[in-house]
């Protein structure tokens, strides 16, 4: 059985709702980020850089197999089931590009942007100020692409959209103009967030 290693942030939240879309079986350890155990020796044979989302596989064909980080979890559940990425041509590469989106623009914008607004003991409007604009560049992004298509990549529900909906899901909490500001993200967020597996996963770990 996999074992995923994890804590209810939205880098977590990706790969639990991918391992409740395919329906492996997995175990889940939390992995307690405020008390240190993400920098623990053991953890980091796992995961180089100390943070989850990271997962082991014994189910390989050869030894069992660490995974580690958002986007790689994904790619790998994707390449294992065989489900929610194209097998081939325009629309695999489209997933690669939104997938990376995800997984380089808008969760790391979106935790620049919390720790310089939030967390900072000194809050420094420039730095608020740019990641602001970042973030609400990708918003846009999206919007338009929304726009234009159901799901971020034409045809169906993939790898791409996971690895955006979590981030979306907690500023839509956080700030519910978000929605009035994009509507064609707020639609997505509402197709995307309907969807059982999502639900399931967004609730792991407890
Ligand atoms: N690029 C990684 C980022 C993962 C990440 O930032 N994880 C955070 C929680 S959301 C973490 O483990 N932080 C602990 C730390 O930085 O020490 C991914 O996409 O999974």
């Amino acid at each position: 059985m996999i074992t995923l290693y994890s804590y209810p942030t939205p880098n977590g939240h990706k790969a639990s709702i991918m391992l409740e879309e395919v329906g492996l079986p997995y175990e889940v350890i939390r992995v307690e980020l405020m008390q240190g155990d993400n920098l623990k020796p053991e953890f980091l044979e796992i995961s180089p850089l100390g943070k989850i989302p990271a997962m082991i596989d014994p189910d390989t064909d050869g030894a069992p197999r660490r995974v580690f980080g958002s986007g790689a979890i994904l790619e790998y559940l994707a390449e294992k089931s065989g489900r929610f990425l194209p097998c081939e041509g325009c629309a695999r590469t489209e997933v690669w590009n939104w997938l990376a989106f995800g997984v380089s623009d808008v969760g790391p914008t979106s935790v620049d942007m919390f720790r310089f607004s939030v967390r900072a003991p000194e809050k420094l409007p420039y730095a608020i100020e740019l990641f602001k604009s970042e973030l609400h560049r990708c918003y846009q992004a999206l919007e338009t692409q929304l726009g234009r298509t159901e799901y971020l990549v034409d045809g169906d529900y993939t790898i791409a959209d996971i690895s955006v909906y979590p981030f979306v899901a907690i500023a839509g909490q956080t700030s519910p103009a978000l929605f009035e500001r994009y509507p064609h993200l707020k639609r997505w967020h509402d197709l995307v967030g309907a969807r059982p597996a999502v639900q399931r996963g967004m609730a792991v770990p407890e």
